[in-house]
């Protein structure tokens, strides 16, 4: 999986590059992650990558032809075969919050080229002429999309075959499966007066699938209801929850 990254500040990328699962990855030559400078693109000799908004307002606006250039170089790097595949991604937090359905649909692609938003915004024309999908990781405002796109480039990662340890981790991972994780204990057994539960402790493991089911549904249902609407939920599932008073007003 190829990610390319166009931004202002490339060493903010460096950050995930050199550790853990994904530093691992990208030693492995399982990632393959650049990280290009806007700036180097820029055609003044000041490397002048924003300049004020037409119509007047507060804030600097990413120019275009830098952000163009860029990401043609990016494109040039890439094999003929993968880049119509390849989605150009925008991050901003005027895009579609990003969630596990665009995380599976970028980690089927051959890569990615993410260009981190900054400033007030981006000129319209990067927007309307260069981009594929336009990503926000939340309702709140960063200083730069540097950080959106670790998050996304983190996320994805974790689907390429070979990155995490185990495949079926992955999938049945809190959120992917469509329910929070249920409650996870090591040892030891017992911990400033709080015990495992006993039920982990029995290897009674048709038990203990029951008791890790009905603990991910009673988390979700506290933590995060909105997920029951779209998790899939067995006839069992509903009379439990229906026991907890969940109103399954979509059925
Ligand atoms: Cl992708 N960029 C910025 N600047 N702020 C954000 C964001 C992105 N997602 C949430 N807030």
């Amino acid at each position: 999986m190829r990610f390319q990254i166009l931004t202002l500040f490339p060493d903010a990328l460096r950050a995930l590059a050199g550790y853990s699962i994904i530093g691992r990855a990208i030693e492995s030559g399982l990632l393959l992650l650049t990280a290009t400078d806007i700036r180097a693109f820029t055609v003044d000799r000041h490397g002048t990558a924003d300049d004020y908004q037409f119509g007047g307002g507060p804030g600097m606006v990413l120019k275009p032809e830098p952000v163009f250039a860029a990401v043609d170089d990016a494109l040039a790097a890439i094999p003929d075969a993968e880049r119509s595949a390849t989605p150009v991604v925008l991050t901003s937090p005027q895009g579609h919050t990003l969630n596990q359905a665009i995380v599976d649909e970028f980690a089927a692609a051959p890569g990615l080229i993410i260009i981190c938003g900054h400033y007030a915004g981006v000129d319209e024309r990067i927007r309307a002429g260069l981009i594929t999908h336009e990503v926000s990781i939340g309702d709140y405002v960063l200083t730069g999309g540097e950080l959106a796109a670790l998050v996304i480039i983190d996320a994805v990662s974790r689907f390429v075959p070979g990155v995490v340890g185990s495949a079926e981790n992955v999938r049945e991972d809190s959120i992917t499966s469509g329910l929070l994780q249920h409650p996870l204990y090591t040892r030891p057994a017992e911990f400033r007066g709080q015990a495992v539960p006993e039920i982990l402790r029995s290897g009674n493991h048709a038990e203990i699938e029951r008791w890790r089911r009905r603990q991910s549904l009673e988390r979700t249902l506290r933590m995060r209801p909105d997920l029951l609407d779209t998790a899939p939920l067995t006839n069992s599932d509903r009379a439990y929850l229906a026991g907890l008073g969940w109103n399954d007003d979509a059925a």
